[in-house]
């Protein structure tokens, strides 16, 4: 069931969406599958309906995003003379990147649970496996057709976000909203094997690094990425590699850390967790988000300064979860 306020915000972004004339569409710093993807899928749409879009991505995409149709018009800096603001799969306005925090959000539609509602009009379904999810939903209603591409697009983001329908926020709606692609024309194999099989070799490398420090304590394991590890690898994204959901693999653990080294004296902190642990709520606490069993979180310091206070921290945190559950 869809609330008032929901049904409200879908109204006026509907006429939002087709009155605008040069739509400017943003998503997260850093984008994954389904930043990416529903950037295109939005953005085919309305080129399809004949409007100047604008698709702004300040970091770019990865290598293995750019099988998708219309990957290539997506650009990292933005330019004057939109008429309409969309940011999609973003929880608070400084996840949009510098350029983009501080302009004027129209449109938010997001899934994350620690969304901010931060534009004039929000549909927030934290519900949904992925933000591409409510956009299959909702474009048809909107009176956007889903073109084969818009459906490879949105495919790729549903498949990112669930890990190819391993999450446990995959529902019988998702598994619906997929044919619903697959009959537009998204190609599901081939969706999967370059967005979610397929990694580089200098990737493999990368992991065989951080995986060679993989340490752990009762059910919490973590590792990191160094910048170090990424030079001797050849590594050139600043990006996990996608190693956050490999050590989530691994199995009896209650929580998975990654701690990815950046450049400039911050590490960005990848939470995992199982059995129901909220790990958003940790990140919550160093600034970050994202949604109970995947969260995140950017923070100023050296790696042994992070690794020291967000391990106390998460340890702290499964105690008191453990004690709670023994209640
Ligand atoms: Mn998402």
């Amino acid at each position: 069931m869809i609330s008032k306020d929901l049904r409200a915000a879908s109204r006026e972004i509907r006429s939002l969406l087709h009155t605008a004339q040069k739509p400017l569409i943003v998503a997260h710093i850093r984008p994954d599958g389904d930043a990416i993807a529903s950037t295109l899928g939005l953005g085919l749409c309305l080129a399809d309906a004949g409007k100047q879009c604008q698709m702004v991505l300040p970091d770019g995409i990865p290598a293995r995003f750019k099988f998708l149709e219309g990957s290539r018009n997506i650009r990292n800096r933005m330019e004057p003379g939109y008429d309409l603001v969309i940011a999609l799969d973003c929880s608070d306005q400084k996840r949009l990147g510098e350029d983009l925090s501080g302009i004027p959000v129209d449109i938010n539609i997001d899934h994350h649970i620690t969304n901010e509602h931060f534009a004039k009009f929000n549909l927030v379904l934290p519900e949904e496996p992925a933000t591409a999810a409510i956009l299959t939903r909702y474009l048809p209603e909107w009176g956007f057709p889903l073109t084969p591409a818009v459906a490879n697009a949105l495919l790729t983001g549903i498949v990112t976000d669930t890990i190819g329908f391993r999450t446990s926020n995959v529902s019988p709606d998702s598994l619906r909203q997929t044919a619903a692609l697959i009959e537009a024309g998204a190609n599901l194999s081939d969706v999967y094997e370059n967005a979610l099989t397929y990694q580089s070799y200098a990737a493999s490398l990368l992991w065989g690094l951080a995986l060679s420090r993989l340490q752990k304590e009762g059910k919490l394991a973590w590792t990191s990425i160094t910048m170090e590890d990424r030079k001797k690898a050849g590594y050139s994204g600043r990006d996990d590699a996608d190693l956050t959901n490999q050590l989530s693999a691994i199995e009896n653990l209650n929580i998975v850390i990654l701690f990815n080294e950046q450049n400039d004296c911050k590490i960005k902190v990848s939470w995992r967790s199982h059995s129901g642990i909220d790990v958003s709520k940790i990140a919550q606490r160093f600034g970050g988000g994202g949604h109970p069993p995947a969260a995140g979180a950017e923070i100023k310091g050296n790696l042994n300064e992070v690794e020291d206070m967000v391990l106390t921290v998460t340890k702290k945190y499964l105690k008191a979860q453990k004690s709670k559950g023994e209640n």
